[in-house]
């Protein structure tokens, strides 16, 4: 009987990283993608390492769908999707691109995952552990497949992952020494469909872990504070809010590590370049995971000075004619773009609204609070945003075709000293290829805009 292979669904950066891996081991591989309008020819032309590879596009026949030991899922593929279901009946193991990343690599791992500030924090861990150990690797959502990592890591090698819910639902033997969850809020409710699910799967980070293994929580967090009870991990709490006997907290703007109710004076938050509450968890969640790594106390300090935001994360870019202009492309659900509200020091004029990933946006219009004197709406979700403004009483909106029409309204409401804020609450699947498209088409218009920028 012929050997059964891998089948590997969905052909973007993580299909083609775990094609990659899987060729490079001599395993025999299908690469599948469910857009039937998919140019082949261009994607072998792209990638003429796997042109060897048999591509299907649009469905898998029955027969065909018994050929494979394996598929192995990209982030995007829901786990109940028919074609999933079917693969399971056929007796094809279900994986996916992290798990197979995780079983090729070598080394030490600590992960981060929660709905906000993961990117943010996995860039500073990497930062952090640069300045210590010799071979880092920052992989995952943040962009950079681990797969495309996987083989080529050592025993000395250190991987910092961004994991996301998505990657999680496929996680199996995926086992951090160090692993943090940020928080948990509602997001990605259209694939995991109840906020029951959601935590299930964000919680999975930890189900490997043992007790010498270290798992950091926000204290703040409702759901993770009665998680972290019953947890196999030893627990790092981390609050930016209250006084903690053990873990990382914030007190009068100091950070401060507390162990067995002694706690010293860590780092004031003025030393840090990335502003708001928001990100002091972050650090301080990226400080406990680098302690449970290793790294020595004034590393971590220094990693901390030197650390900038990252693009598109209330990013400033320029001010013009007195207006200063920011980039939060990736507040990508409200809980996201509350933060980046929050952290607005002036009027600002907010830009909002993209695709519709089943969020509620009461919430969001809440926090405007005075500090947003006119709210432009585009995409997908522009007319539920506009009646969610309705019912809660906040009547300054409008609506845009493109983000440049919504620029321009924003520029001719904003007198000097005000802010402009690109931050949509939504994701950006309804207009742009993904939110960093979206935030550089920003950028690129706002420079572009009569005024010398500064
Ligand atoms: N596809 C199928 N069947 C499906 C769904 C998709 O065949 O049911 C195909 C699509 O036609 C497409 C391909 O799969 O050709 C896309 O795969 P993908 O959506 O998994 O995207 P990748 O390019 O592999 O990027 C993924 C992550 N994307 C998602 O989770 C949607 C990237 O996160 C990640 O950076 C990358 O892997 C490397 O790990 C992006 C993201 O938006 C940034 N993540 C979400 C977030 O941060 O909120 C979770």
């Amino acid at each position: 009987m012929e050997e059964k292979g891998y089948l590997v669904i969905g052909t973007g950066i993580s299909g083609v990283c775990a094609a990659q891996l899987l060729k490079e081991k001599g395993e025999k591989v299908t690469l599948f993608d469910a857009n039937e309008e998919l140019d082949k020819a261009a994607f072998f032309a792209k990638n003429p390492d796997l042109s060897d590879l048999p591509l299907v596009v649009g469905s898998l026949t029955e027969e065909e769908m018994g050929n494979f030991s394996t598929a192995v899922l990209s982030p995007g593929v829901p786990l109940d999707q028919p074609l999933v279901q079917e693969l399971k009946k056929k007796g094809v193991k279900i994986s996916g691109e992290i798990e197979l990343a995780y079983q090729n690599a070598k080394g030490r791992l600590c992960a981060v995952t929660g709905t906000n500030g993961k990117t943010t924090t996995v860039s500073l861990i990497g930062e952090i552990l640069k300045r210590f150990y010799k071979d880092v690797r920052v992989v995952g959502n943040i962009g950079n497949p681990y797969t495309a990592e996987a083989l080529t890591t050592t025993d000395d090698t250190v991987t910092d992952a961004e994991i996301s819910s998505f990657q999680l639902e496929t996680a199996d033997t995926f086992h951090p020494a160090a692993a943090a969850i940020l928080n948990i809020t509602p997001d990605h409710l259209n694939r995991h469909h109840t906020m029951e699910e959601y935590i299930r799967v964000k919680e999975l980070i930890t189900k490997n872990q043992t007790e010498d293994d270290v798992l950091v929580l926000n204290y703040e967090d409702d759901i993770l504070r009665s998680f972290g009870a019953n947890v196999k991990a030893s627990v790092v709490w981390f609050s930016s809010r209250r006084e903690l006997e053990n873990g990382y907290f914030v007190k009068d703007r100091v950070i401060y590590r507390a162990i067995g109710g002694k706690a010293k004076e860590f780092l004031p938050v003025s030393d840090l370049l990335i502003i708001g509450p928001h990100n002091w968890e972050n650090a301080m969640a990226a400080m406990a995971v680098c302690e449970a790594m290793g790294v020595p106390k004034n590393v971590i300090k220094e990693g901390c000075k030197n650390f900038h935001a990252v693009e598109h994360r209330i990013e400033y870019v320029c001010t013009k004619n007195g207006v200063k202009f920011y980039n939060d492309s990736k507040g990508t659900n409200p809980d996201a773009a509350i933060k980046a509200v929050e952290s607005m020091d002036a009027p600002t004029c907010l830009i909002g609204g993209g695709y519709d990933k089943g969020s509620t946006y009461d919430e969001w219009i809440a926090s405007f609070k005075g500090r947003i004197k006119k709210l432009v709406l585009i995409g997908q979700t522009r007319d539920k945003i506009a009646e969610c403004c309705r019912k809660n009483g906040f009547m300054s909106f409008e609506t845009a075709d493109t983000l440049e029409e919504a620029v321009d309204i924003c520029v001719e409401a904003a007198v000097p000293g005000d802010n402009i804020l690109l931050s949509p609450a939504c994701a950006s699947w309804d207009m742009f290829k993904n939110y960093e498209v979206r935030g550089q088409i920003f950028k690129e218009y706002v420079r572009s805009l009569p005024g010398d920028a500064k």
